[in-house]
């Protein structure tokens, strides 16, 4: 089999996936239409073109925060929400992902509030339609540049719907720009929900900044997003990174988001070969599909071409993954549909 075809196949884990960041162009197209047919003309003015920021595009990493507000404008309402979260899933399976967790912001917005925000979600991802046979999990994002009131009733709202439907809610993440906010300040509202069974996901070193990296892995959450500033070589210390080899928390790996945003220069300097080399868990993930043009398979082919990892070995990486899916009760399902393809394939 050729190698973008296998990668496609192979049965891969999503485990870093904004939505609003994932939604493609034929999504923002699909919600336009949504808004044109229901009246509602103001989110007509949907700049695509400003919202993907491709290989060599000319902004700042500090810019990119900017065009989650382009999403933003297009899921506003109950239905427009369950329309990218259905079509997003849909390109997630059709691109070979078996399992998701996804992540979203909960916003009050014109015509919902957070709770209808995360209601709508956890709804629809129970009652997805047949075709949609990826098996999907709900991670609610915490925003660092959001007033702290905000965190506390998001991470309120988080424990009220991971009681309720603990099938579908599994994780709390802390994310945003990582230039704006103090991640001390949070900490608090994470703690209530870590006591209360959410597993936490902490976007950690994505700019300089060793002491809050420090702090972060010393509340040792289940996973870290990005991990870019950790190593020495990266604008770490190397405090931090015998702190990340020794609690060996899994990081999630986003290459073409760090390129993308400039975070690091190339894929060849991308901070994957440290991780793999040093045996750190990681696991290969797209950040924001549509922001930076990519898919998951084609993450995998980035790694398999600047790292020369062989297919077994890219399988390999896909198999491990589900040692770092919150949801426990999955992880022995999901390994096995890897291991089947794996079988017949590698
Ligand atoms: C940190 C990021 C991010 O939640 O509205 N987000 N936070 N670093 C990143 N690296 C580039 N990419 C996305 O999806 C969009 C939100 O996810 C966070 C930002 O807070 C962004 O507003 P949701 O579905």
């Amino acid at each position: 089999m050729e190698i973008d075809s296998f990668l496609r196949k192979l049965p891969k884990v999503e485990l870093h996936a904004h939505l609003n960041g994932s939604l493609s162009r034929s999504t923002m197209l699909e919600l336009q239409r949504y808004y044109a047919d229901s009246g509602m003309t103001d989110n007509m003015n949907a700049f695509f073109d400003e919202f993907e920021m491709a290989a060599g595009d000319p902004r700042s990493f500090s810019d990119c925060f900017q065009v989650f507000r382009i999403a933003h404008n297009l899921t506003t309402t109950p239905s427009a929400l369950e329309i990218a979260l259905f079509s997003t899933l849909k390109e997630f399976q059709d691109d070979g992902c078996c399992y998701i967790e996804l992540r979203s912001t909960p916003r009050d917005t014109q015509y919902m509030s957070k709770r209808q925000y995360i209601d709508t979600l956890v709804k629809s991802i129970r009652t997805s339609p047949q075709h949609l046979t990826i098996i999907t999990r709900l991670i609610i994002s915490i925003c660092r540049h959001s007033p702290l009131a905000d965190a506390e009733e998001i991470a309120d709202l988080a424990i009220e719907f991971y009681k309720s439907y603990p099938d579908i809610v599994v994780g709390i993440d802390f994310s945003g720009n990582p230039t704006v906010g103090s991640f001390k300040d949070f900490v608090p509202a994470l703690s209530r929900a870590r006591e209360a069974g959410l597993k936490v996901t902490l976007h950690c070193g994505e700019v300089f900044n060793p002491s809050e990296v420090q702090e972060m892995l010393e509340f040792k959450p289940e996973r870290i997003g990005h991990g870019t500033c950790i190593h020495p070589k990266y604008r770490g210390t190397d405090e931090t990174w015998v702190n990340l080899c020794k609690s060996r928390i899994p990081v999630e790996l986003c290459l073409t988001s760090n390129v993308n945003s400039k975070s690091i220069s190339d894929y060849d300097s991308h901070h994957f070969k440290y991780y793999y080399t040093a045996g750190i868990p990681l696991v290969i993930c797209t950040d924001d599909k549509g922001v930076f043009s990519t898919s998951l398979s084609h993450e995998y082919k980035i790694c398999a071409e600047t790292f020369h990892l062989e297919p077994s070995k890219l399988a390999e990486l896909s198999l491990k993954a589900c040692d770092y899916i919150f949801a426990e009760d999955m992880r022995t399902k999901v390994k096995e549909i890897i291991s089947n393809f794996v079988q017949k394939n590698c």
